[in-house]
């Protein structure tokens, strides 16, 4: 069936795990207006290194969840990704760990980078929606800026609203419909700069901004244009107007800060003329895994599609995040994922499901150096239905069919020879592979 369930977007991990931890060492915080001199000019080499000879696999992690940052085991793990994306808050510092919450989280985001000095590195950000707790040093700024301001979306009656009750957040209207404030901001500048003064000014460690919900249309009605009556998110006004606020969002971003990369979580294939060629990089989140997976409901080739198209609509150096939700030993699933996205340049991103997005899945492919690709990603299976990538030390195939597939391989090719799944990776020479549907295999050459 077609009918579209759609994903949740990490602004609900981010909430739900967000507030969690620390919250005790927020009152020995000084905030404080640190300005180190010098820390504009950016490390200019974190494009260059996304954009050079790509070798494979690509990794990046979600990890928006847990927050123990500051946890060399868990920064250790982290630093084994090629990118990361980190859910800091405002306030965010263990007790002990540092004198002030930038320090705190410098410090952590520079642990990260000195175990590996080539990962890219992202702290979550989001538009679409905030929390409305008075209590909440973290968010609390916002609240009462979206108060102050009137840039909460409401319906006709007047109340706020929200797309899901399940995280507390509530939507905000960032169309230019909205009243600027005083400097002449609406909520997708001033946002931009308190995102700028929080995380990113005094902390040129990180490399990518990432926005959470980069979705269209909008998943809730509400009273945009202000005449007092709800619109219709499918509207073309009121959808040209959403596209438009979340661009203005970016080019301030830019503006404020050029050198950083922006990455969105969308929910769509970024095709629209406002936002085509506008992000660096992207999340596909939850791509497979879930019921609410476009695997799952659309099947694999709408997915691949969907891969291609984002991939296509990014620009250089185009860091596109194929994220995937699982059980860690299912190891079948995760050879269909891994496989699936190695068939084009993304980076894969596997979330243990038991865990949410707190934790760093190692899978004994990884270890395995596919060197560059040989081949450009292919448009068409190759043999039997199975689709396959050539890479400088290895042959990737991937059977997306619901029928167990038998495939004949050059001589050569060998399994890799691995601990979690050995009857798969046993490192037998091999002519013919046989793949369960749903299934897929990095084989050695
Ligand atoms: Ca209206």
């Amino acid at each position: 069936m077609g009918f579209a369930v759609e994903p949740p977007v990490t602004a609900a991990k981010s909430a739900s795990f967000g507030m969690r931890v620390d919250r005790r060492a927020f009152s020995t915080f000084l905030v404080s207006a640190l300005v180190l001199a010098g820390l504009r000019s950016r490390v200019a080499t974190a494009e260059e290194a996304a954009a050079g000879a790509a070798t494979f696999p690509r990794l990046m992690g979600v990890n928006i969840g847990a927050k123990h940052y500051h946890d060399a085991s868990y920064q250790k793990d982290l630093s084994r990704l090629d990118v990361v994306i980190l859910g800091f808050y405002k306030g965010w510092g263990p007790s002990g760990y540092a004198p002030d919450t930038t320090s705190a989280i410098r410090k952590a985001v520079k642990a990260i980078k000195a175990r590996n000095p080539a990962i890219l590195v992202g702290q979550y950000t989001i538009l679409n929606e905030a929390f409305d707790k008075p209590d909440d040093p973290a968010t609390v700024d916002l609240r009462d800026k979206l108060y102050a301001s009137q840039w909460w979306l409401l319906n006709a009656a007047g109340r706020k609203v929200q797309w899901t009750a399940r995280y507390s957040t509530w939507e905000t209207n960032f169309t230019a419909w909205t009243r600027p404030d005083a400097k002449g901001q609406r909520w997708p500048e001033w946002l931009a700069e308190r995102n700028f003064a929080t995380f990113f000014r005094d902390i040129p460690e990180f490399d990518i901004m990432y926005f959470d919900n980069v979705m269209a249309p909008p998943r809730v009605k509400g009273d945009w244009n202000l005449d007092g009556r709800d619109d219709d998110p499918r509207n073309p006004g009121i959808l040209a107007a959403h596209y438009a606020g979340h661009l203005a969002h970016w080019n301030h971003v830019r503006k404020l800060h050029p050198g950083t990369l922006l990455m969105g979580n969308t929910d769509n294939d970024l095709a629209n003329p406002e936002w085509r060629n506008q992000l660096d990089a992207a999340l596909l989140e939850g791509m497979m895994g879930e019921r609410w997976s476009m695997e799952t409901w659309g099947g694999w080739a709408r997915m691949m599609e969907r891969y291609r198209a984002v991939l296509r609509n990014t620009r250089p150096p185009r860091i596109v995040g194929f994220n995937v939700h699982g059980n860690v030993t299912d190891y079948r699933f995760f050879r269909y994922a891994y496989t699936s996205c190695l068939l084009d340049d993304g980076y894969f991103s596997f979330t243990d499901k038991s865990r949410g997005y707190s934790s760093v899945p190692w899978f004994d492919e990884y270890d395995y150096k596919l060197g560059t690709a040989l081949s450009r990603p292919p448009t068409a299976a190759w043999s039997q239905e199975v689709w396959r990538r050539d890479f400088q030390n290895g042959i990737v195939l991937v059977n997306p069919t619901n029928a167990t597939k038998t495939v004949t391989v050059e001589p050569g090719v060998r399994r890799l020879a691995g601990r979690q799944d050995p009857a798969v990776n046993n490192g037998a020479a091999v002519s013919q592979v046989t793949l369960a549907p749903k299934d897929g295999i990095v084989l050695r050459k």
